[in-house]
């Protein structure tokens, strides 16, 4: 939850310091690091799950709705304040006002990924962890890659919580783990590229540019896995690598960095980018609350 966050307020900063000793300068002199939609979303999941003790879409719509109405700055992408407007004026449901976007497609924006980190946490050992990841994105996003990419970044998180680093990495089944996961053949190509890709010696831009960094889900997270896959060993070197590479730059943070967070645990995160995420001591105690979870449905 701690990285997720920090990559999201860095990855923020990065559309402004696109160089990195520039950004570096201007993480040492700010007192705080704001978050963007992505954390803000991230928190109301978490808020949501760890209020039931389990996910309810229903909850959780309503969780999103208020947090969004009290904080419409945040920075969201033009698909989750449509579908609580069509919802304020209606009185339909988030799912089903979210089916009607994009000509009644659904949204693949990253949306759904982006957030989805505390799921990934709290049901880490469920058989229906795919299943709990599309209920999560279908409050916003209707489309089938849009909820595959939930889907693949929640279990990403999954396995990453569940790994120990102080062994080494399996790379290979970890990704062998997500091709088989995804359902989507836009997702499924992807993850099997980033594979290719990392077994080559091409440069981050270059797999960010042949992978994509747009707002679309299947355009964005192979980029943060291939981000956090080949620095795995350092939360920092995987946020740089997440970020300052051109794209969706907050977004692309959140993603890697939820990853990395969760496989190297909170000491690995520098502790001054930690003490001045905005909301941290907030953010701990909802990841603690989620850690004390055991899913019962
Ligand atoms: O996915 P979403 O919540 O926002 C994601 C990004 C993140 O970077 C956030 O931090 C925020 O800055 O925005 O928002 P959506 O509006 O659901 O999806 C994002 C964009 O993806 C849309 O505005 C579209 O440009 C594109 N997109 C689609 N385009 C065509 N057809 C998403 N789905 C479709 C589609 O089906
Ligand atoms: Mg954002």
């Amino acid at each position: 939850m701690v990285g997720s966050a920090l990559g999201d307020a860095i990855g923020e900063l990065a559309f402004r310091y696109r160089d990195k000793e520039i950004l570096c300068r201007k993480l040492e002199n700010l007192r705080e690091l704001n978050y963007t939609d992505d954390t803000a979303m991230a928190i109301g999941l978490a808020e949501s799950i760890t209020m039931l003790g389990y996910l309810d879409q229903d909850h959780l719509a309503e969780r999103f709705r208020s947090n969004f109405s009290r904080e419409p700055w945040r920075g969201y992408g033009p698909g989750p304040p449509t579908i609580f407007s069509m919802v304020d004026r209606t009185g339909m449901s988030c799912v089903e006002a979210a089916q009607t976007l994009f000509y009644g497609q659904g949204s693949f924006g990253n949306g759904a990924a982006m957030r989805v980190a505390p799921l990934g946490l709290v049901y880490y050992e469920d058989p229906e962890l795919y299943k709990r990841a599309c209920e999560s994105a279908l409050v916003t996003h209707a489309h089938p890659v849009g909820q595959d990419g939930a889907a693949v970044q929640a279990k990403a998180v999954a396995l990453a919580v569940s790994l120990n680093p102080d062994h080494p990495f399996p790379r290979e089944s970890f990704l062998n783990t997500l091709t088989d996961f995804a359902k989507t053949e836009e997702m499924k190509d992807k993850i099997i590229e980033v594979r290719k890709l990392l077994a080559s010696d091409v440069t981050p831009s270059q797999a960010a540019l042949s992978l994509g960094q747009s707002v679309s889900v299947h355009e964005s997270l192979p980029f943060a896995l291939f981000s956090f896959l080949s620095h795995h060993e350092s939360f920092e070197d995987c946020l740089f690598c997440a970020i300052l590479n051109g794209g969706d730059r907050d977004t692309l943070g959140a993603m890697a960095c939820a990853v990395a967070g969760a496989y190297l645990g909170f000491e690995a995160i520098p502790k001054g980018w930690k003490e001045k995420i905005e909301n941290g001591s907030y953010i701990v105690d909802l990841a603690s609350r989620l850690s004390e979870i055991h899913p019962i449905r």
